[in-house]
């Protein structure tokens, strides 16, 4: 009991000890040093315009109960200077109070200025303005692009000086980083490549912020830049900082990935990040950043290429802000005892030792007390027993047993005590009255309805500037064909393509984030003397890495029809173009906008191809997230109250055969009481009336621990700290299953209990072989109608041992309402 409570002090004056003000920061060879004070930092980002400033103190704040110190962000050039010298700090846009947030709850913030950031934001964040520069190259040693880059960075750098942000000035911003993941693209550049990357380096240093750059997988980092790692094995990977007085820095550890169209999730467990994470610590790491901590939305169009619209929702923190468990709780329970770590991690010697053959102990020993040691097992399918310092471990496979006394196991990476959520969606609102939609079909342009002409096909993103997604590609010709079937074909680079002749659709093709677009090849009906092609070029947001951005090119890039006898070539031909919809011209989603046009009622059009649709919906009574569930639309954008809440692609399947996102984020703060307006841009045809409004909620929770999972030295589970000390007091360190609704709901039944051993986990579970009768009794008396509650995986508890001798389990499933 005492040394939990010498443990418990111990991390008390680990995480307070507030900041003082003013002294720069500084690093050696172990870490960073703030206020004169060597640093074991966990960070995660959070970008503040894939959320709303009305939920950013939320999200810090749960960042923060996680155990973070640090909270990151990518700055995006685009988003604050749309138009050359034009710039836009507003709302989501907000960076310095987004900084404040973050210095007001009493965390550091990292700030990674890039300007180039990629980050599966639309052009890696360069805004497309650059683009017109006459000699430009992007990221190279090139005059333009450094003359813009300084000007931006120093805007940057200046504005957070300007508010006392930097910690040299008493502010939270303890790191910054410039460039990104620059060493991936570097041999491009050839000879050009090294020399901007130290331009780089020296300008940024010397805007003299007081705190230390670092710069991202780029292993030649010129002093006194920092090279970071970035991956999801750091641990494994990294090659170490480029100099000894460097400390080990991990800038983009991934919690998950990024998710395009047509991929199905990518889900990383729990326990793996806790294991990359943990050697990473014990292998001499410092700081260890999660890329992402929360996601969040693409709003608009700024996603990436082919990117969803929903971010790293498999993040701790979920699109929506909600806890994503046992993720969250997991790594929460690792920082804790990490951080009990912290005197012998800094100032004891290291050393590492043999434990078996896939066994390793990473050992820190200060004085006589100090010590810790992580204990590696690296084998990924044994559970194999141990000896260090002459008392027996039991390691599951892949995990690390970490002791911060070099005695008492406080956490193992493999073994997950924190509950399991289950986020349920609630439908509240049915939009399938037929009389509350209205609907607007978008022009299909004629050659003569064209303003800009030119005879050739021009580039697609040079020609929209990034405007809109959209392009109109327009010809006319006389048919003098004898043939009567036609093909026309259609190559284009852009990702995707619609296909008009005289104002009917014929066709759409698209490509993927790995595969180019097919052509589009398509057997058509010509009209006898004049006939119209359109053809509508799309982009699902632009590219965002690799070398040479500039010089990408997208479109149209080669059009014919072919009869039976005859080929016809219009790739040089007299063209017309249109730039973005007419609704977006119109800006028909804004209450504005949309007053100015004539809606004509649901259905009128036999066609549904390329409509603007239009309703009224109320919010959802109460604080849950809500969603709009587009499961039957096709492709296109949304906008509440004028507001785009990002492009959807419901219709491009994953292989396994289900879209790969169907609810759409719809911040709280986007929403009035009643009376939201919800514009519509459907390219295919997509069923408005099936839309529903939901909300987000976890409905469920779930613990399975084993007798023998002696849960982590400290976890802090309670409302409040007298709380866990009494809880403490009561049960000792006993393996138990706790459980937690969110605020505002209670267990109101406990839906699966088995004392013994049940098969499965939370997911789908059975009764096993050995049950306790009482395990439902139990568990009700101690968790119905509450929160929170707690119960000890012990017989005792239980009345009677279900079955001597073999090791049990307990699994409870409950439902919060
Ligand atoms: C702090 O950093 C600034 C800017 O890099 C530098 O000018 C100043 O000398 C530093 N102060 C100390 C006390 O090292
Ligand atoms: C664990 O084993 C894998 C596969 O053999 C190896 O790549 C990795 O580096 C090992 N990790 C540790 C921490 O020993
Ligand atoms: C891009 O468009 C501009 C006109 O807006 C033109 O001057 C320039 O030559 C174009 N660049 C390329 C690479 O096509
Ligand atoms: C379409 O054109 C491409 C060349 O641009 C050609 O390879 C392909 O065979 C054509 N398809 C048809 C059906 O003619
Ligand atoms: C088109 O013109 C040809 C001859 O000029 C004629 O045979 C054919 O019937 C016409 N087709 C239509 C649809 O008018
Ligand atoms: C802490 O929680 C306990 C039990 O939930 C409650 O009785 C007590 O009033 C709380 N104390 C504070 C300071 O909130
Ligand atoms: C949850 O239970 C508490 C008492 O434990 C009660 O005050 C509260 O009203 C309940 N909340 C709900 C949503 O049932
Ligand atoms: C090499 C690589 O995959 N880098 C990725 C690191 O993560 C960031 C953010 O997810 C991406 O922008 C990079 O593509």
């Amino acid at each position: 009991m005492g040394r939990w409570f010498l443990f418990l002090l111990g991390l008390l004056l680990t995480v307070s000890g507030g900041r003082g003000s003013g002294g720069n920061v500084t690093y050696d060879g172990r870490s960073l040093i703030i206020d004169g004070q060597h640093k074991i930092l966990f960070s995660g980002s959070i970008h503040y315009p894939r959320s709303t400033p009305q939920m950013w103190s939320s999200l810090i704040a749960k960042a923060k109960a996680g155990g973070l110190d640090v909270i990151e962000t990518l700055v995006f050039w685009n988003l604050h200077e749309p138009q050359p010298g034009q710039f836009d700090f507003s709302g989501r846009r907000d960076i310095v109070r987004f900084i404040k947030e973050i210095q007001a709850q009493g965390l550091y913030a990292c700030i990674r200025i890039g300007p180039f950031i990629q980050g599966e934001w639309s052009y890696g964040g360069l805004p497309f303005w650059l683009h017109d520069i006459p000699g430009i190259v992007y990221r190279s040693d090139n005059e333009p692009f450094k003359y813009q880059m300084q000007k931006f960075v120093s805007k940057i750098v200046s504005m957070m000086r300007a508010e006392n942000l930097y910690a040299s000035q008493g502010g939270p911003i303890i790191l910054s980083q410039i460039e990104n993941e620059y060493g991936m693209v570097q041999a491009a550049f050839r000879e050009k490549g090294p020399t901007y990357l130290r331009w780089a380096a020296e300008m940024a240093v010397g805007l003299q912020t007081g705190v230390p750059w670092v710069m991202c997988k780029q292993d030649d980092a010129p002093d006194p830049v920092i090279n970071a790692c970035n991956g999801r094995r750091c641990g494994e990977t990294f090659a170490g900082p480029n100099s000894p007085n460097k400390p080990a820095i991990w800038t983009e550890n991934w919690t998950s990935f990024y998710q395009v169209y047509g991929d199905d999730v990518d889900i990383r467990s729990a326990e793996d990040i806790a294991f990359h994470v943990a050697l990473f610590i014990a292998k001499k790491g410092s700081y260890v950043n999660y890329y992402m901590y929360h996601g969040g939305t693409n709003f608009g169009r700024n996603a990436a290429a082919y990117m969803l619209t929903g971010y790293y929702d498999q993040a701790p923190l979920d699109e929506y802000g909600l806890f994503r468990q046992p993720k969250w709780g997991h790594l929460k329970e690792l920082h804790a005892a990490i951080k009990l770590c912290s005197k012998p991690l800094i100032s004891g010697v290291y050393t590492t030792m043999a434990l078996g053959r896939s066994q390793q102990a990473f050992v820190y020993r200060g004085n006589s007390v100090d010590c810790a040691a992580f204990l590696v097992n690296n084998d990924t399918r044994k559970n194999v027993g141990v000896t260090f310092l002459n008392s027996f471990y039991e390691l599951p496979p892949k995990s690390i047993s970490i002791l911060p006394d070099c005695k008492t196991e406080a956490f193992n990476t493999a073994k997950v005590s924190t509950q399991y959520n289950t986020r349920a969606v609630e439908t509240r609102q049915k939009l399938d009255s037929i009389e509350k939609w209205e609907e607007f079909k978008e022009a299909i342009p004629t050659f003569e309805k064209t303003s800009l002409r030119a005879n050739i096909l021009l580039e697609h993103m040079n020609t929209t500037k990034d405007t809109s997604d959209y392009l109109w590609y327009t010809f006319r010709f006389q048919n003098d064909f004898s043939d009567a079937q036609y093909v026309l074909n259609v190559t284009s680079s852009a990702h995707v393509l619609h296909a008009f002749v005289n104002g009917a659709s014929v066709g759409f093709t698209h490509g993927s984030y790995k595969t180019k677009t097919p052509n589009l090849e398509r057997k058509v009906t010509l009209s006898n003397g004049t006939n119209h092609i359109s053809l509508l070029s799309g982009m699902v947001g632009l590219p965002d890495s690799g070398a040479y951005l500039e010089r990408r090119v997208a479109g149209v890039s080669r059009v014919i029809i072919k009869g039976e006898h005859e080929i016809k070539d219009f790739t040089s031909y007299s063209w017309g173009y249109q730039v973005g919809l007419l609704g977006e011209k119109l800006q028909v989603y804004t209450d504005f906008g949309s007053s100015k046009i004539q809606w004509n009622t649901y259905g009128s059009s036999t066609h549904r191809t390329l409509t603007w649709y239009k309703t009224l919906f109320d919010a959802p009574v109460g604080k849950d997230p809500v969603a709009l569930n587009l499961e039957s639309m096709g492709k296109g954008e949304a906008w509440v109250n004028g507001q785009s809440i990002g492009r959807y692609w419901v219709s491009f399947l994953t292989p396994k055969g289900s879209p790969s996102q169907t609810w759409y984020n719809v911040p709280r703060s986007f929403l009035k009481p009643t009376n939201n307006l919800l514009v519509i841009l459907e390219e295919q045809n997509g069923y408005p009336l099936g839309i529903s409004v939901d909300t987000i909620s976890i409905t469920k929770v779930c613990g399975h621990v084993s007798d023998s999972h002696l849960p982590p030295v400290i976890s802090w589970r309670g409302q409040n700290k007298t709380e866990e000390k009494n809880h403490e007091k009561h049960h000792g360190r006993r393996p138990k299953v706790q459980l937690r609704c969110p605020p505002g709901r209670n267990i109101s039944s406990i839906l699966f209990s088995s004392y013994g051993n049940p098969s499965g986990d939370c997911g789908s579970y059975a009764i096993g072989s050995c049950h306790s009768s009482n395990s439902l009794a139990i568990v009700e008396e101690a968790c119905l109608g509450k929160r929170i509650c707690s119960i000890p995986v012990w017989s005792q508890k239980f009345g009677d041992d279900p079955c001597p001798g073999i090791q049990k389990t307990l699994l409870v499933d409950a439902q919060c309402t």
